[in-house]
């Protein structure tokens, strides 16, 4: 399995704002990422429900009528759109942690820059359901700093047809153009200026392929229009020096005081 990105990877990214990493590890890593993942949505996981954030899908696909984002558990169905704060599940914590995104933080940030996680969730379009999710920039306007990296895991095949991530290459160099998608997406005005059609492409991957994002690339999803789900996993990397307004911090995974699964074991076997 691929270990470190190469140059010719590193250029795709400076230039699309993306590239596809493929596979970096093997199915019995794949099989528990997605049994976790189902196991939290009908509640039989072992988890702290109290520290993760679930919202339940729309029933029509429209953005503001999809549930609450809110802590705890919302009923025993794989209709959530969206899982946050899954730094604190230790299967998916110890997926985040793997070398190789250490490594992907490392050429980013530093080397030896201690590495927080902005956020980790999960993404779902459930079968023949998911909600549209308008044309944005992940960048928040209540930090001191912008987070650069978003790693993107399929944990099923993503396609046109099913909500795979939307992406406008190249569409990182354009610099902020949303200030903040924390107060609002892209206008219609600006998602048209600058996310035409004919400059689009889909995010397709295989299930257990690995995307690397600049979190400026432009991106929106589809629902969900086949009976194959389309989960995924996104992971937001950034200083751990980052501050909010408040000064509030988030759970480092590299460096010191790095969060730590239960222990000895490894959970995900590779
Ligand atoms: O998975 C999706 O549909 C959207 C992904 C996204 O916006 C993100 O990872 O920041």
């Amino acid at each position: 399995m691929q270990e470190i990105l190469t140059e010719q990877q590193w250029q795709e990214f400076d230039e699309r704002g993306f590239v596809v990493l493929g596979r970096l590890f093997d199915d019995k890593t794949l099989g528990a990422l997605q049994q976790r993942i189902d196991d939290i949505m009908l509640g039989k996981a072992d988890c702290d429900y109290d520290r993760i954030m679930m919202q339940l899908d729309s029933t029509d696909g429209s953005y503001t009528n999809a549930g609450p984002q809110s802590y705890g558990h919302k009923g025993a169905t794989l209709d959530y759109r969206k899982i946050q704060q899954l730094e604190y599940d230790p299967i998916y914590l110890e997926y985040m942690q793997r070398p190789i995104f250490k490594h992907i933080c490392e050429r980013v940030y530093g080397v030896g820059t201690d590495i927080s996680c902005f956020r980790a969730m999960f993404f779902n379009k459930p079968a023949r359901k998911g909600t549209y999710l308008p044309w944005h920039q992940d960048r928040w306007n209540n930090l001191d700093r912008d987070p650069l990296i978003t790693v993107w895991t399929a944990l099923d095949p993503c396609s046109e047809a099913n909500g795979a991530v939307k992406l406008i290459p190249g569409s990182h160099k354009k610099g902020c153009v949303n200030p903040s998608h924390g107060s609002g997406f892209m206008t219609e005005e600006q998602a048209q200026e600058h996310c035409r059609p004919e400059d689009m492409v889909y995010l397709e991957l295989e299930a257990g392929e690995v995307a690397l994002l600049h979190n400026w690339v432009m991106h929106s999803s589809d629902i969900n229009r086949t009976d194959i789900p389309r989960r995924g996993f996104s992971v937001c990397y950034m200083e751990a020096a980052t501050r909010t307004n408040r000064g509030g911090s988030y759970p480092v995974v590299f460096g010191e005081d790095a969060l730590v699964t239960y222990g000895e074991e490894s959970l995900v076997d590779s």
